[in-house]
């Protein structure tokens, strides 16, 4: 059953998919029985299903889109507002950003900057609610304020500028008034003197960011810099940001989220990773785009709390051409048939729809497996194989853009030498403590928390290596604020030997270790570029090189070692939340 669903989903196309979808749900009862809970667990799987749900019947949304390119401050408020996130749903309760309580909206607008040119943006906190709609676990380490209410703090994801901008997760602050331990100000500057990418805002509260994120707060940034696109690259109407996550409904149209814990003696309601059973393209279910068969530049976001992204294209003659990743432009264009996004990863990619014949569609689909990499990705719950529709319509009135161009070479191969008997050199260990069955406590970088005391240190204008190494059998979307950061080489270990210590990994220079069971590789496509979040494959060692400088190598516009330091944590949102995350300040 699952399998030819998925042979379906993946080879078939869509032609009969209404039909199909339905059909296909009756069969596995893939529908809430009338009754429901109001709480479910994480272990056990597959306990609740959203509703059933027609594909491809609601148009993707663009959302309103703000400049900030004057120099004058930007007020957004963080309200509680309902938005139809699929015609056959009845409204969803969530949070989202917006100029106003009417016009706010999930995700929330997209705001677009000028490279070199500051923005002032300043965050309200307008959502009375006495706690977060889905469960706060009480028992992580969170913000906890002293008189109730829903704390946020925002964070401009990939942003370079001084951390009392940077949304410290402990700098929150709620709209009764109470103020986290490190809160700087709910003005925040950001200089925007990086290179030309996208970025994007979120919440950053301290314990609870799984929440808030997937009630909805967040939205897309994006630093604009005329001179260092490449030209003809497709624009205006060709242009379209695409925000991809997933969540399950329960019938009412309220998100469901399971908040009966893994590990309940320990945490009652923490769930270790929040995966939902259908996927979203900026904020509707399933949404379906008319294109026209001209090139398109696609600005897209895994903006999941825990799910990988693995997209295809349903006709196998079109291409994703990267030219784009986490920190702006690569130097030269790839051309992949599938696409992996780690939560929190940004790609920039054209798809050429020019030969595909008016009156057809093309679907974008998703074969990443939940744990990734490892898992059976027949086991997904059928709705996540499938992402949006692109339905290929004539351009009305006039001729088609048919100068829109790839570019062949868009920027310089950043130069990333580096010298391990003089640059710092780190070790991680990724590893989680577990309890008596094996459920999961914390997920834990170096055995430390949150809260113990700060180790990553670099000073100012050094280069650091780090090695980040995982034990783990899932994969790790790691996210370093303040730098983007390269990949030097992916190589494999044996975690069982290394467990079982019966060799070593490198701890002599260089890569002597003997539980490698493969030399060093040259990054795959999935780590080229510049990161600011790069996956750490299970039984492999990343090893990343860090430069604590401007991206050209020069010295930042403001003073990196003022304010309350910034962090480093995996991006799996129900990992951070649980102490998969650590402090970081730099020296001067
Ligand atoms: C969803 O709505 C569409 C359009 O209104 C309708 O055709 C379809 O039957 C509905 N699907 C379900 C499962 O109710
Ligand atoms: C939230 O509080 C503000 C200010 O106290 C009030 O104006 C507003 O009506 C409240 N909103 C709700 C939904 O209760
Ligand atoms: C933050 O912005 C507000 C509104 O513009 C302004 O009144 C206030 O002085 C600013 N605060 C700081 C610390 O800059
Ligand atoms: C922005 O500033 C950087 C560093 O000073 C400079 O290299 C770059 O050319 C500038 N870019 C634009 C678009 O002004
Ligand atoms: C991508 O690769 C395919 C297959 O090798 C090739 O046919 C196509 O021309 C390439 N596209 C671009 C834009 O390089
Ligand atoms: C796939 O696209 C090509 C053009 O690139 C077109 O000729 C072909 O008919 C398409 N296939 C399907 C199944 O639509
Ligand atoms: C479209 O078809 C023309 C004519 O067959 C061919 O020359 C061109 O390479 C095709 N373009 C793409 C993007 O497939
Ligand atoms: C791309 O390559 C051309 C030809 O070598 C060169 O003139 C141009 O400067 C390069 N562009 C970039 C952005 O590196
Ligand atoms: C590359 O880096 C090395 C060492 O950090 C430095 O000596 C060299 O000048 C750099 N080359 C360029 C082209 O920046
Ligand atoms: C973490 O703690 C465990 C149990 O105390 C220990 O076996 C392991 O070596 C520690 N790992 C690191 C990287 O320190
Ligand atoms: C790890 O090493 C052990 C002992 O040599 C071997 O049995 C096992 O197959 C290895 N595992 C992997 C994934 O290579
Ligand atoms: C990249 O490398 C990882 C780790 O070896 C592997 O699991 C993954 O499949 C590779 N992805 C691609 C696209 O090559
Ligand atoms: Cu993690």
């Amino acid at each position: 059953m699952v399998s030819s669903c998925r042979i379906w989903f993946c080879d078939l196309g869509f032609d009969l998919a209404h039909t199909k979808i339905v059909l296909f749900a009756a069969i596995l009862g893939w529908q809430l029985s009338s009754g429901r809970a109001d709480h479910y667990q994480c272990t056990g799987g597959g306990t609740v299903y959203s509703p059933i749900l027609t594909p491809f019947i609601d148009e993707l949304p663009t959302s309103q889109s703000i400049k900030i390119q004057n120099g004058s401050q930007l007020v957004l408020g963080a309200y509680k507002i309902t938005q139809v996130l699929h015609s056959n749903l009845t409204a969803t309760t969530l949070y989202a950003y917006g100029t106003s309580e009417a016009t706010a909206t999930y995700p929330g607008p997209t705001l677009e900057a000028l490279r070199n040119t500051t923005s002032y943006v300043r965050i309200e906190n307008y959502i009375n609610d006495t706690e977060t709609f889905l469960m706060t676990d009480r028992t992580i380490g969170w913000a906890d304020p002293p008189n109730g209410g829903v704390p946020i703090v925002t964070h401009l994801h990939g942003g370079q500028f001084q951390s009392d901008s940077d949304g410290h997760p402990d700098g929150w602050y709620t709209a009764a008034g109470d103020y986290g331990p490190t809160f700087s100000s709910k003005n925040h500057t950001y200089p925007n003197t990086q290179p030309a990418t996208l970025l994007f805002y979120h919440d950053h509260t301290v314990g609870i960011t799984r929440i808030t994120v997937l009630s909805g707060l967040l939205g897309l940034y994006i630093i604009r810099s005329p001179t260092e696109e490449p030209s003809n690259l497709p624009s205006g109407d060709n242009e379209i940001p695409l925000v991809i996550q997933d969540k399950t409904f329960w019938e009412n149209g309220s998100i469901a989220f399971p908040d009966i814990g893994v590990s309940p003696s320990n945490h009652p309601n923490w769930c270790p990773g929040y995966l939902g059973d259908t996927i979203l393209v900026n904020g509707k279910v399933w949404p379906y785009l008319k294109v026209y068969p001209e090139k398109y530049r696609f600005r897209m976001l895994n903006g999941a709390n825990a799910r990988f992204f693995t997209l295809t294209l349903s006709n196998a003659t079109l291409r994703f051409i990267q030219i784009g990743t986490d920190g702006g432009f690569l130097p030269n264009p790839l051309n992949l048939t599938e696409l992996t996004l780690a939560p929190a990863n940004r790609a920039d990619v054209i798809i050429d729809f020019t030969n595909i014949t008016v009156g057809t569609s093309v679907y974008m689909n998703n074969s990443a497996p939940a744990p990734f990499p490892d898992t059976n990705a027949a086991l997904n719950p059928p709705g996540v194989n499938s992402v949006m529709e692109f339905r290929i319509v004539a351009r009305k009135g006039r001729r088609s853009r048919n100068n829109y161009a790839i570019p062949s070479n868009m920027t310089t191969t950043p130069n990333f030498t580096y010298d391990l008997t003089k640059d710092v050199y780190r070790q991680f260990m990724f590893d989680q403590t577990v309890d008596a069955d094996g459920n999961p406590i914390h997920i834990l970088m170096n055995n430390a928390t949150w809260t113990d005391p700060v180790t990553e240190t670099p000073t100012l204008g050094s280069v650091e290596i780090w090695d980040l190494i995982n034990f783990l059998p899932d994969a790790h979307p790691i996210h370093i604020h303040l730098i983007n950061f390269l990949v030097v080489h992916q190589q494999a270990f044996n975690a069982t030997t290394y467990t079982a210590n019966e060799c070593s990994l490198a701890v002599e220079y260089p890569d002597s270790g003997t539980c490698f069971s493969e030399g060093p590789q040259e990054p795959n496509s999935t780590l080229v570029g510049w990161k600011d979040t790069v996956i750490s494959y299970p039984s492999t060692v990343i090893r990343i090189w860090t430069r604590w400088t401007n991206r050209e190598g020069g010295s930042f516009p403001f003073n990196a070692s003022e304010g309350p330091g910034y962090l480093w944590h995996c991006h799996f949102l129900d990992h951070e939340d649980n102490d998969m995350m650590r402090p970081l300040i730099v020296l001067q």
